[in-house]
């Protein structure tokens, strides 16, 4: 299968929980490589950048105000079919209908705590890791 490069977020939910470690290691465990990783605090202009496409929606205010909360951690994962993988692993978006056994299904109840983040296709996986990542911090 074609190797793959996504954009994993996670979200200030889970960076306070202190469940980072549990969350990478999950990813790891899998058999995903980390090629890039920061702990930062997520701006305004950022969030607007990231979520653009969800801009007119109406949990958009909500949205933004939580992603910009606390820090985050954010990863480029690499491996083959690595944004299907990370995808299925995160578990839908409301964890109320995430399976035990998913990132959301285990650690969350509610939909804007959702824990993680991670793109949902080829394109959105380059134009995200662009947002959070340069050409020199993506390892080879
Ligand atoms: O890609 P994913 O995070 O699973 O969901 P999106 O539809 O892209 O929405 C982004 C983000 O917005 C979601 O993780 C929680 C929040 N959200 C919400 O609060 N309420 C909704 N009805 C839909 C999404
Ligand atoms: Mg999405």
């Amino acid at each position: 299968d074609a190797v793959e490069s996504t954009l994993v977020l996670i979200k200030p939910d889970a960076v306070a929980r202190k469940i980072c470690g549990e969350i990478i290691s999950r990813f790891e465990r899998r058999g995903l490589t980390l090629t890039a990783m920061k702990l930062l605090r997520i701006t305004p202009e950022i969030a607007a950048k990231h979520y653009e496409e969800h801009r007119e929606k109406p949990f958009y205010p909500e949205l933004l105000e939580f992603i910009t909360s606390g820090p985050v951690v954010a990863m480029v994962l690499t491996g083959p079919e690595a944004i299907k993988i990370v995808r299925t692993m995160m578990g839908p978006t409301n964890p109320v209908n995430a399976p035990p056994g998913t990132i959301r299904g285990d650690y969350a109840t509610i939909m804007t705590n959702n824990i993680v983040h991670g793109s949902d296709s080829e394109t959105s996986a380059k134009r995200e890791i662009n947002i959070y990542f340069t050409e020199q911090e993506l390892v080879q």
